[in-house]
């Protein structure tokens, strides 16, 4: 059985960061941050707008952060009651993942008595605007009660503050419009409330806050309920903002808050019944896997038609809220699986980036795509040239992310191959799907070298996923997919010519011609590291000849727990000690590259020396554990996966950087090793089929995935295992 409650009881100052990102609501237009409503700014609130960024002066562009609507505290006999200043009789937590509902509770002890809060709260998924939420007060003596509820637009930002102007109007309901900086976007937040019980309301402003005090007395152990409604609406959603947020707000004051709860309830459900994954014999995992699959849902863009996830989801500024190649590398199998539609609002965000990574192509001296590292609005790199704080003299160090890691390009194409492999819907190519894999192409051959008398094209000068070693040539895993990127341009130019009225219309047969032959002759000739006589592959041209030690011993030689490990003077940087999975990422996409021994030989060999630094570590090696079957080895590394946001604990610095939130792309990848690696689910000549390798404690498993427009539900036992076609979803 699934427990879908994660709770926390008491309260700890210092777990206030984790627990925002642990508890987290969210319904991909907004992320709030599981923080409590009477918190600001420096508790690190947020609620988190995707897709809409802002530059204040020179530092780094960010998502914006909305004024915070949920925002209230109690004043019990005219003194305020709020955390973390008050110390609370009891104090406890909980997210109900099953439907993104947020509920804190709360007993506040006085000179005459007790009086208890509890809100529960959540961002609606039906209206995606609109987050409700419910006080009940109850105390044990006629408490003198003003109940302080508000919109804060005083908020957290990590290079801020983005409000140049905020203005509220005299109206009956709660609102604030604020102007960002760079952009002038205006994002409106309304708020209203409803009771049933006699009271007094007064409206009044603070210093960016928008507020109303609701007074009464308590009866003796009578519940108090106050419903809160707020919208926001931002100038890239509509022209007239505050209009639209007063209009969602009546609309909700009118549908109340036990029906919009209900809605919630359902339209959760609806999602759950095609992503839940029922594990028997371990519900720890189980639960971890859900979990994850919550986060990914709650930050999916279902509203929009073309539009990706941040690194850190919905959970605040955090690497500047840029699209990185985790969204196609480990989160797109999820929403392939259980939700193509917002498969394709990912691509789609690609494909309408591409003038973007043709400009940046063009910055850097060469032909074609390549894709910002740091992606944001229309493919805008927001990566930076000094990308960590060197932790001793406080300067910024030149980082090479953004010129360097060129593999992005190919994550872009294989995501676009994959959408429509899965799916068969080749309209993502005529949408300019097709285009984009063509100047893909174009950038790596550009990027393409030959030393005089060698047969091969070689890539110099680039990082791999191990981010800790710079400026390397060969990187296995880069020069495989660049390699896979000419073999999908040959194979589009191929297509385009026996359907030319479908594909890569605006260009010319001789092109066509001339670019299929330069690409087929770029994916023979490209250079691809060859395993030596242990099997080894080497991650890039030299790497055995650095220092062979232990993950341990690097650690010790640190002088700082947040010092950076990689660049120039990284403590790694001259080892063969590496941040994350690099040729296992390639192995665990293209394991037929290779003999069955020397898959397991580069697991052996890279595992111990890789420090998992990065949270996209553990489920690539996971991946290729179950692919070696070992199913007891992938599986510590698929909880850690699956556990990233539920335990917390991974790493919240890079340098003077901070980089803490939560980490979709582990969720997928959790979910990606417990069906593909574990369930053996495999999608070939039209057929789902499944190998199971199950831990030895999983007795079975069940779930339900799409592929080529029809739903499959899956059920694994120690008996059989059944794959049956359970509707098509057109
Ligand atoms: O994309 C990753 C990268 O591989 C490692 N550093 C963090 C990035 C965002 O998750």
């Amino acid at each position: 059985m699934i427990n879908w409650k994660i709770r926390k009881d008491g309260f700890d100052y210092n777990k206030i960061a984790e627990l925002g990102n642990r508890f987290l609501i969210g319904n991909g237009y907004m992320g709030v941050r599981g923080t409590l409503e009477e918190f600001e700014k420096e508790q690190l609130v947020a609620v988190n707008l995707a897709g809409i960024y802002d530059q204040v002066g020179d530092s780094w562009r960010e998502p914006l952060n909305a004024p915070n609507g949920f925002f209230g505290y109690l004043e019990i006999d005219g003194k305020p009651y709020r955390l973390p200043e008050e110390e609370p009789k009891s104090h406890s937590v909980e997210l109900d993942y099953r439907h993104g509902i947020f509920k804190r509770e709360t007993v506040f002890k006085t000179g005459r008595g007790e009086v208890t809060l509890v809100c529960e709260r959540f961002v609606s998924m039906e209206q995606i605007h609109v987050g409700a939420m419910r006080f009940t007060i109850r105390a044990n003596f006629h408490a003198d009660i003003n109940l302080i509820t508000g919109i804060d637009s005083d908020v957290w930002d990590i290079n801020g503050p983005h409000y140049k102007k905020v203005s509220m109007d005299e109206e009956s309901m709660l609102n604030i419009t604020a102007t960002s900086e760079e952009k002038e976007y205006q994002v409106s937040v309304v708020a209203d409330e409803k009771t049933d019980f006699p009271c007094e309301k007064k409206l009044y402003q603070e210093r960016m806050k928008s507020l109303r005090i609701v007074s009464f007395i308590t009866d003796i152990d009578r519940e108090y309920c106050v419903e809160k409604f707020f919208a926001v609406y931002t100038s890239k959603d509509t022209k007239d903002c505050y209009k639209a947020a007063k209009e969602a707000v009546s609309r909700a004051l009118n549908q109340g808050y036990e029906a919009m709860l209900s809605e919630q309830k359902e339209s959760w459900e609806k999602l759950w019944e095609d992503a839940e994954v029922l594990i028997d014999g371990d519900d720890r995992s189980m639960e971890a896997l859900n979990y994850s699959e919550y986060h990914l849902m709650s930050i999916a863009p279902r509203h929009a038609e073309s539009m990706s996830i941040a690194a850190r989801g919905l959970s605040g500024q955090t690497y500047k809220g840029a699209v990185f190649w985790d969204t196609e590398m480990f989160m797109l199998d999820f929403f392939l699986m259980t939700n193509p539609a917002v498969a394709k609002t990912l691509m789609r965000y690609r494909i309408d980036t591409l003038d973007g990574a043709k400009k940046k192509a063009k910055e850097y001296g060469y032909q074609g795509a390549f894709y910002a590292w740091e992606s944001q609005e229309g493919g805008f790199d927001a990566c930076s040239d000094y990308n960590v704080t060197d932790v001793f003299t406080k300067r910024p160090m030149r980082t090479f992310f953004r010129d360097k890691q060129v593999h992005i390009s190919a994550a872009v194409v294989y995501g676009i191959c994959r959408y429509v492999d899965f799916t068969k819907d080749d309209s993502i190519l005529i949408e300019g799907g097709a285009e984009t894999i063509i100047e893909c192409g174009k950038f790596y051959y550009d990027l393409l070298q030959q030393k005089v008398g060698s047969e091969k094209y070689e890539i110099h000068d680039v990082i791999g996923p191990d981010e800790y070693h710079e400026r390397v040539n060969n990187n296995g895993y880069t020069n495989r997919m660049a390699k896979f990127t000419f073999q999908a341009a040959v194979e589009l130019i191929k297509k385009a010519k026996s359907e030319p009225e479908r594909f890569l219309k605006n260009m010319d047969q001789a092109e066509m011609e001339q670019l299929e032959k330069a690409f087929q002759d770029a994916y023979e000739k490209i250079y691809i590291p060859m395993p030596n006589e242990q099997r080894i592959i080497p991650q890039f041209d030299g790497y055995f000849d650095l220092e062979d030690t232990t993950v341990e011993e690097v650690r010790s030689r640190l002088l700082s727990p947040k010092e950076y490990w990689g660049g120039a003077y990284g403590v790694a940087s001259h080892t063969q000690i590496i941040k994350q999975a690099d040729v296992v990422t390639w192995l665990s996409l293209f394991p037929q590259d290779v003999t069955e021994n020397t898959l397991l030989a580069n697991w052996k060999y890279y595992e111990p020396r890789t420090e998992h630094g990065s949270s996209l570590s553990a489920c690539m090696y996971a991946m290729l554990a179950c692919r070696c079957n070992m199913p007891e080895k992938a599986f510590p590394l698929f909880l850690k996966s699956a556990s990233a946001d539920l335990q917390g604990g991974g790493k919240e610095w890079a340098g003077l950087v901070y980089i803490g939130g939560t980490h979709p792309a582990a969720a997928g990848g959790a979910y990606m090793v417990a069906l593909r690696g574990f369930a053996g689910l495999r999608f070939e000549n039209h057929q789902v089929t499944v190998k199971p390798n199950l831990p030895a404690h999983w007795k079975g498993m069940k779930f339900r995935v799409c592929y080529e427009n029809e739903k499959y539900e899956i059920e694994i036992s120690q008996e059989q295992v059944s794959v049956q076609k359970i509707r098509s979803l057109s």
